[in-house]
């Protein structure tokens, strides 16, 4: 059996993922496919108890090396117990952010060196990378103004608007060096544009890929 293929979604605070996820779904779904849908940091029990740590805003001014640590600890659970087992079965996977994001928020955000953020991928990772990422990107002041409508923020949602300038920087800079997996989608759009253009996305990279039908 072919292995699965590995789609993520990416972009900064407010920038529409969750709302698209449902619609990335029901496209492959069209498609014939099933896929597994997740998220990080979480996606395996013991992965989501370390996201509660991770977002929880009473671990505010937590070390930028440990949140670097628990989010690998927690992509670790995460691999060996959810993403690797379903891309062995031959499923998809869509989950709801994964290591571009590091480099965007401990690396572009916190201002972590990028060089050991690749050490710690290449340890926990060996060779899974995304096959298709998703890049919501829109202005860092929609995307907290969007967001500024939750009532009670987690650590990272408290965090300034020049964390989340350098955090958009990083993720479009990896675009930049990877426009072939990487889609960008100007997700400052109204929402049926930015829904169609992850639809097409969608359906080109499936079309490409799917299992045949039975
Ligand atoms: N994190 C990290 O630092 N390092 C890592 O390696 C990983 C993660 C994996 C997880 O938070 C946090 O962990 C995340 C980064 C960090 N923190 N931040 N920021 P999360 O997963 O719980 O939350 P999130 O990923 O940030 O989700 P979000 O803030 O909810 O963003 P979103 O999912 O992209 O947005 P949304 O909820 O779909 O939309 C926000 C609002 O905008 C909502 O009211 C929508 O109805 C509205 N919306 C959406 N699209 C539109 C359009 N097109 N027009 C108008 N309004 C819209």
């Amino acid at each position: 059996m072919a292995p699965g293929k590995f789609i993520t979604l990416e972009g900064i605070e407010g920038a529409g993922k969750s709302t698209q996820l449902g619609l990335v779904r029901a496209s492959l779904e069209h498609l014939g496919l099933s896929p597994v849908m997740t998220r990080e940091p979480g996606g395996a029990p013991i992965a989501e108890r370390l996201r509660r740590v991770l977002l929880d805003p009473a671990c505010q001014g937590m070390a930028a090396d440990a949140e670097l640590l628990l989010m690998f600890a927690a992509r670790a659970e995460h691999i060996a117990k959810t993403i690797r087992p379903a891309l062995v079965r031959g499923d998809w996977v869509v989950c709801d952010r994964f290591t571009d994001a590091t480099y965007a928020y401990q690396g572009g955000g916190r201002g972590l060196d990028p060089a050991r953020i690749a050490i710690l991928e290449a340890f926990v990772q060996g060779s899974l990378r995304p096959d298709l990422t998703l890049l919501f990107d829109l202005p860092v002041a929609l995307g907290l103004e969007r967001a500024g409508k939750r009532s009670r923020p987690d650590r990272f949602e408290a965090e300034t608007a020049s964390f989340f300038e350098g955090t958009r920087a990083a993720y479009l800079a990896r675009a930049r060096s990877e426009p072939g997996r990487i889609r960008v989608i100007d997700a400052s759009a109204p929402l049926p544009v930015v829904s169609l253009a992850v639809a097409a996305e969608i359906s080109a990279f499936g079309a490409a890929w799917r299992a045949p039908r039975p």
